[in-house]
């Protein structure tokens, strides 16, 4: 018989002080708990008002509203009381103390309250880390993905596919098992094999999806970057609309990287503002200067910040032939060298073959020349610039500080990230999810390669072993070693 299970508690509702506090209990003694509080148990699933006494003392502690889930058709399975108090820090620490109090009551570790909704089936593993994304989400395609996978998007696929596959398995084992016997068909490992076929197809699409459901996860990460002074602090202030950075005419103010998160049309948006690149022989700068090029090299988007007085003079400096556009290419060459190698060059100055390689992919960076000061330059130049420069669209001219040109870069950035994330819902969001369906499939290929041998045996351990990977990615099967790491994204009340 199982060990009887202790009834846990929790403060499941946000930071004190607020105007109601969330009290839940789960457990054999969730029933008990309440009698001793409020001196009666509620009609189920039904709101009543209850005065809660310390049981020890006997005295009034709040008014509050009292729920009775009881078991199994509660969130976690078992009997689950709500109390919902005042959200006053003494309210709640003397009920979560006299909760304390009563014996076989204990309070709930973090996570433990969806670790028994898991235990007890309510949720399939991949709807335990919907959950937590949903509580964690910022912005509105991040809720989005997180209540599909909540909901078994991922979960009910994975479930299909396994009860597919386990029906495939069953006619090569019928097949091994009777071999011998006349009635049975010969033909049982070819469409079993037509299963495992097209189950391959179905999770390699699911596969393809990850890199979106991952990234929305993670969110979208802008670096500015560029010379010193160049306005790149003032950017990121103008973009956060909030003085997040510092910004001096002194250059080599900014110096660690400086982090917004920002909800950018529904995406989550990560906009790093980094040290200006240049040579330093201030150590400090030089770890800035390092801090920025690793940045920008890992980012996916790099806004490359430059004072729009360095384009004209560049300008003046390339003899005919089409200017902008290799001022363009030479800047994107040294956006890279930059990046790399921390010498920020001028074009036409600079050896471009610098630093190549390095482990670096430069196809998906994208970088977006930002010419900034606009308000420095006259009408007539600002023309010879917009002429110059409108075969390109990876530049953008604008004043930071008096914000003209800025919404473009807005509107650009919005777009950006919804190409980006895609607007198809992810399947796949996880890692986890990931090598547990790129095993499977891997699995399943082995059995299709058996179709020309015939094998049967083979054919029955490879569609076990990608039935059983399906399993370990809803948590039907041998997930003890990835739980804890799953349950410990929540905090304690979840
Ligand atoms: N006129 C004008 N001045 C600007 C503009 N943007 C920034 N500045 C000024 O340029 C100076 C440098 O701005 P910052 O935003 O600190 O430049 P930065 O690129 O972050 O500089 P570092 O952190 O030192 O690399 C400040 O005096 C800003 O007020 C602009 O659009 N027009
Ligand atoms: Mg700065």
């Amino acid at each position: 018989m199982a060990p009887v299970r202790a009834t846990i508690f929790a403060l499941s509702s946000g930071r004190p002080p607020a105007a109601i506090a969330v009290v839940r209990i789960s457990g054999p003694r969730a029933g008990a708990a309440l009698e001793a509080l409020s001196g009666r148990i509620p009609k189920p699933r039904q709101a009543a008002l209850a005065r809660l006494r310390d049981p020890a003392s006997g005295e009034t502690i709040d008014e509050a509203l009292a729920l009775w889930f009881p078991g199994p058709h509660s969130e976690t399975g078992e009997d689950v009381a709500e109390l919902q108090v005042h959200g006053g820090r003494a309210v709640i620490a003397a009920v979560l103390a006299a909760l304390g109090r009563i014996e076989g009551l204990r309070p709930a570790e973090p996570g433990e309250f969806t670790r028994r909704a898991f235990d007890n089936g309510k949720l399939d593993l991949t709807a335990v880390e919907g959950l937590a994304d949903l509580i964690g989400a910022e912005t509105e395609a991040q809720r989005r993905q997180a209540y599909r996978q909540l909901k078994g998007l991922l979960g009910d696929r994975a479930e299909s596919w396994r009860s597919r596959l386990i029906q495939a398995l069953a006619s090569v084992e019928a097949r091994i098992d009777f071999s011998d016997e006349a009635d049975v068909p010969e033909d049982l490992i070819g469409p079993a094999l037509d299963v495992a076929r097209s189950l391959r197809g179905e999770i390699e699409d699911a596969i393809a999806s990850a890199g979106r459901g991952e990234r929305l996860r993670d969110g979208l990460v802008v670096a500015i970057a560029g010379p010193p002074n160049a306005g790149k602090s003032t950017l990121l202030n103008r973009i956060a609309r909030r003085e997040a950075a510092i910004v001096s005419p002194v250059p080599g103010t900014t110096r660690d990287v400086i982090e917004v998160h920002l909800d950018l049309g529904g995406y989550p948006v990560t906009v790093l503002d980094t040290a200006g690149i240049r040579s330093s022989d201030d150590p400090v700068e030089q770890e800035g200067v390092r801090r920025a090029q690793q940045r920008a090299a890992e980012a996916d988007l790099v806004l490359w910040v430059e004072d729009v007085r360095e384009l004209l003079r560049c300008l003046g400096d390339s003899r005919g032939g089409n200017a902008a556009q290799q001022f363009i290419a030479a800047m994107q060459y040294r956006i890279d060298d930059s990046i790399a190698s921390g010498t920020a060059m001028l074009p036409g100055t600079g050896t471009s073959n610098g630093i190549k390689g390095a482990g670096r992919s430069e196809a998906h960076h994208a970088r977006w020349v930002i010419a900034n000061k606009l308000d420095q330059i006259g009408q007539a130049q600002k023309s010879t610039i917009e002429r110059e420069f409108s075969v390109s669209s990876n530049y953008f001219l604008v004043s930071a500080s008096t914000g003209e040109g800025m919404n473009l870069v807005i509107k650009f950035l919005e777009d950006f990230a919804k190409v980006y994330f895609g607007t198809e819902p992810a399947l796949v969001t996880r890692e986890r999810h990931r090598r547990a369906l790129t095993v499977a499939t891997e699995a399943l290929d082995r059995a299709l390669a058996e179709r020309a041998v015939g094998r049967e045996d083979i054919i029955a351990e490879e569609l076990r072993l990608a039935a059983a990977q399906l399993g370990r990615l809803t948590g039907r099967i041998d997930v003890e070693d990835v739980l804890d790491s799953i349950f410990r994204d929540f905090c304690i009340g979840k």
